[in-house]
Parts: C-alpha cells; sequence; structure tokens
C-alpha cells in the first residue's frame, strides 16, 4: 500500500482565472516542497510565498505553497498545494516542472481514491463529494453537503452494527443454552430487524425526491390541444422558447429547460395536447407527453375558462390545477384552481409559488436521512429484501436468519465501501473531475 507514486492535478477550474490551485500528492514530498519554494525549512500546513523557478533558473510564477503532512491532508497521503496566477500557460509551465521531477498527471477521482484508501473517506462521502461538486442550486448543495460530511455514513454504519449484532445474536441462539443468553432475545432480534427493514424501506421511498433534489424536479404542462400551455411555458419562463399559434396541435415534440425555482432546480416541460387524431407525427407526441406525465414530479393540468372544472378533477397531491386565458372571463374563481393569463402575465408568480410550495413539500420529506442515489439504491434493495427475509423465516429458523441479516448487513458495507469490489470502486471514482 505504502507505494503513492507522485500525482498532480489542477484542482481549480479550467482557463483564465485569477488564482489556479494544483495538486500534488505523494510520499515524502518535502524535498520537493523545499525546491518548489527555494527554501532550506518547511512547517507542514503553512502558507509560503515563493518564486517558483525551473531547472535552469527561470522564473515560472510567483507562488504560494503548502505543504501537508501525511496523514493530514485531504488524501491522506503527503500534499503539496501550488496556488499561482491562474493562466492556462503558467499552469502548463508548473506541470512540466513536476513532470520532470517524475510526477505524472493524476485520473480523474485519483486524489478521492487515495483519500479513500487511507481510511479518510468512505463510499458514501465520495457519493456526497461527486454530487456537492456538480451542485448548481442551494437544496442540492446541502443534500449534498450532508452525504459528504459523514451524516450519511454515520446513519449506515449505525444499521450495519445493528444487523451485524443482530445475525451474531441469532447465530449464538443455535450454540448457546436459554440461560446463558439475554431474555426474549429471540423476539428482541425480530422486534430490531422489523424496525430496520422499516427504516430502510422509508429511506428507499425518499429515492424519488433525493433524486429530484439531485437532478432537478420535473414539471410538466399538460392539457388540452390550445389551451395555452406552450404559452405558459414561455411565461414561466421569461424567455419565448416553445412555439404558439392558434392552431390545435402546434407543439408536437417535448420542449424542455432548466430553471431555478426557489433554489430548486426544475426541469419543466411542455409537450402535445392531448386530443384524439389520426396525424401519425402528433401521435408520437402525444405518446411523448404521456411518458413525460409517468416520470413527473409535479404535473400542471391546464384548462381554459370554456372547460375551466368547477372542482379540483383529482385532488392528487402532485398535480396543480391552471385556468389559463383567465383574460377572457369574469366568472367567479374556484378554490385551489391558479387563474392566470399567459397572454398579459396575471397569475404566473402564483404558479411560480405553488410549484415551489409542492417542490418544498417533497424535499422537506426527503432531507432527513440517508440521499439514497443510483448506487446505493439497489443494494438498499438487497439489504430490505434480506432483512424481509429473515423477518419471514420459521420462528425456529435461527441460522437462516443469521444468514439473512448477516448479508444485510454486506449490503451496507457494500455502501460504504467496507467491504467491496473494484468495479464499484472504478465507476464510484470516475465520476469525479480531474483534481479531486
Ligand atoms: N387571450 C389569451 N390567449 C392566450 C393565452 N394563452 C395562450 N393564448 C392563445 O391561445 C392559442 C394557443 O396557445 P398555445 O400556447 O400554442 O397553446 P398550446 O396549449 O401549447 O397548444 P398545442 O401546442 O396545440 O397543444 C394561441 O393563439 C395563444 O396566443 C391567454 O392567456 N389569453
Ligand atoms: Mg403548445
Amino acid at each position: 500500500m505504502n507505494n503513492n507514486d507522485t500525482i498532480f492535478a489542477l484542482s481549480s477550474g479550467h482557463g483564465k482565472s485569477g488564482v489556479a490551485v494544483i495538486r500534488v500528492s505523494g510520499d515524502d514530498l518535502r524535498d520537493l516542497f523545499l525546491r518548489i519554494t527555494n527554501r532550506k525549512s518547511a512547517d507542514a500546513r503553512h502558507a509560503y510565498f515563493a518564486t517558483m523557478r525551473d531547472t535552469a533558473g527561470d522564473v515560472i510564477d510567483q507562488i504560494v505553497a503548502t505543504y501537508f503532512v501525511a496523514p493530514q491532508s485531504f488524501t491522506g497521503t503527503d500534499v503539496i498545494e501550488i496556488y499561482s496566477h491562474g493562466a492556462p500557460a503558467v499552469v502548463e509551465k508548473i506541470f512540466e516542472y513536476l513532470r520532470n521531477t517524475g510526477a505524472r498527471m493524476a485520473d480523474a477521482g485519483e486524489f478521492s481514491r487515495r483519500a479513500f484508501y487511507n481510511n479518510k473517506m468512505d463510499l458514501a462521502d465520495v457519493d456526497g463529494l461527486a454530487a456537492l461538486l456538480d451542485a448548481q442550486t442551494d437544496a442540492q448543495r446541502r443534500s449534498a453537503l450532508q452525504s459528504m460530511m459523514g451524516g450519511d455514513s454515520e446513519i449506515y454504519n449505525n444499521w450495519r452494527g445493528q444487523m451485524i449484532e443482530i445475525s451474531a445474536y441469532a447465530a449464538a441462539i443455535l450454540d448457546y443454552a436459554d440461560d446463558e443468553l439475554p431474555a426474549n432475545i429471540g423476539d428482541t432480534i425480530r422486534t430490531k430487524t422489523q424496525k430496520l427493514y422499516e427504516e430502510i424501506t422509508d429511506a428507499l421511498a425518499r429515492y424519488a425526491a433525493v433524486r429530484a433534489i439531485r437532478g432537478g424536479f420535473n414539471v410538466v404542462l399538460t392539457g388540452e390541444t390550445n389551451v395555452g400551455k406552450s404559452s405558459l411555458f414561455n411565461a414561466i419562463l421569461g424567455a419565448n422558447r416553445a412555439i404558439v399559434s392558434d392552431i390545435p396541435g402546434t407543439t408536437r415534440d417535448v420542449v424542455s429547460a432548466t430553471l431555478d425555482i426557489g433554489g430548486y432546480m426544475v426541469n419543466l416541460s411542455d409537450t402535445a395536447g392531448l386530443r384524439e387524431t389520426n396525424d401519425t407525427i402528433e401521435k408520437i407526441g402525444i405518446e411523448r407527453t404521456q411518458s413525460e406525465i409517468d416520470s413527473a414530479d409535479i404535473i400542471i393540468n391546464v384548462h381554459t375558462p370554456d372547460d375551466a372544472p368547477h372542482t379540483l378533477p383529482h385532488a392528487d397531491k402532485n398535480t396543480i390545477c391552471v385556468v389559463n386565458k383567465s383574460d377572457l372571463t369574469n366568472a367567479p374563481h374556484t378554490d385551489n384552481i391558479i387563474y392566470v393569463s399567459a397572454k398579459n402575465g396575471d397569475g404566473v408568480s402564483e404558479l411560480t409559488n405553488a410549484i415551489r410550495e409542492k417542490i418544498s413539500a417533497i424535499a422537506t420529506a426527503a432531507q432527513n436521512g440517508v440521499a439514497v442515489n443510483a448506487r446505493t439504491h439497489g443494494l438498499l434493495s438487497d439489504a430490505a429484501s434480506e432483512l424481509k427475509s429473515a423477518i419471514d423465516a420459521p420462528e425456529t429458523n435461527y441460522d437462516i436468519f443469521s444468514e439473512h441479516t448477516r448479508r444485510a448487513a454486506d449490503a451496507i458495507g457494500k455502501i460504504l465501501g467496507t467491504i467491496t469490489a473494484n468495479d464499484v470502486l472504478d465507476a464510484t471514482f470516475s465520476q469525479l473531475c480531474l483534481g479531486k
């Protein structure tokens, strides 16, 4: 293990910038640090101002550099951070310098991989870090930070610890006499297993919401042709994106745009209006509308004053009922229906507020507990089904009970990377960019 070749990468963003951060990781980088900073001695975790020179003595740049001594660094190895001017030519010159010392460019995620091997991070933390680097909205930032800072790992470790203990007790029931074990141990472990099963099923149920926070909430405009869906789409966006016309059946393809509503990322889609049609292309459009509806987190059902529902058509909690073209009528309003006019902008901000409220309600439910992602979803489902099999095992068969709870613990171990295969590691780290 103790064989970390020296790697480097640009950890700050690419392109022209005020300052660039170049990170170097390896075993015993003290000499390299002294050469870079042109010093005779240096303390760890101090910022040193220096004039960095190449081997010919020509100045590369004026820099600030810091030396982190293992294990007190991001990777757990020795680390040097060089803060130079952000010009691509400066960065390239520093890379050349480092290459000449025998260092090599790091692979994507290689710093985090070292952090993982040196027990600085587990895989749940790495998932959080990847999500944080992708965060575009405040809600994404908060959710990712909680995972990255060990919030999820704590819950997973706790679950795994309980499962291992339960499995051990179940095995002990077979091997020990009753009076050598805690009273009612059989009942106790069954109750505990049931509770764990419920907690994990709850976490799985929050997956859709966590996915929406991380990837954006899918909000879909639907309704009959010509009700003004495309007009409303443009009004919400504040931009003329979708084609509007008085010809029914104008929109064929799904038109989507991303926007920030109250700190949440929203993927808003305009769809083909629903009607009976013989037009082949329009039919395909309507099929696409249906698949958008299937993957929607929130549906906006658009009507006009002519077909305005007098009561809410369905009280689905994730549907918003809208009557558009409110400029054409003075008819009294019905509760819980939002009246808008895409034409003059009336009610559009009420509609955006309603979308935000629905999103907040979904997001609040997802705030507590682990941020289930695509990788962990499968493993959590495995854990849940093992626990279910344990619960369903015959009262007398603690052998089977012990085996299933142990397998559940293994599934959680895989989430943390305590038990893992190389392909899982490759997939997890490669989602990170260079320099992380
Ligand atoms: N008076 C009035 N007319 C509107 C309003 N919103 C849309 N319209 C008009 O209604 C017609 C249809 O608008 P679109 O936005 O194309 O309707 P759509 O629901 O997307 O229609 P399809 O794509 O065919 O399903 C156009 O002539 C719009 O100018 C509104 O708030 N008030
Ligand atoms: Mg349209």
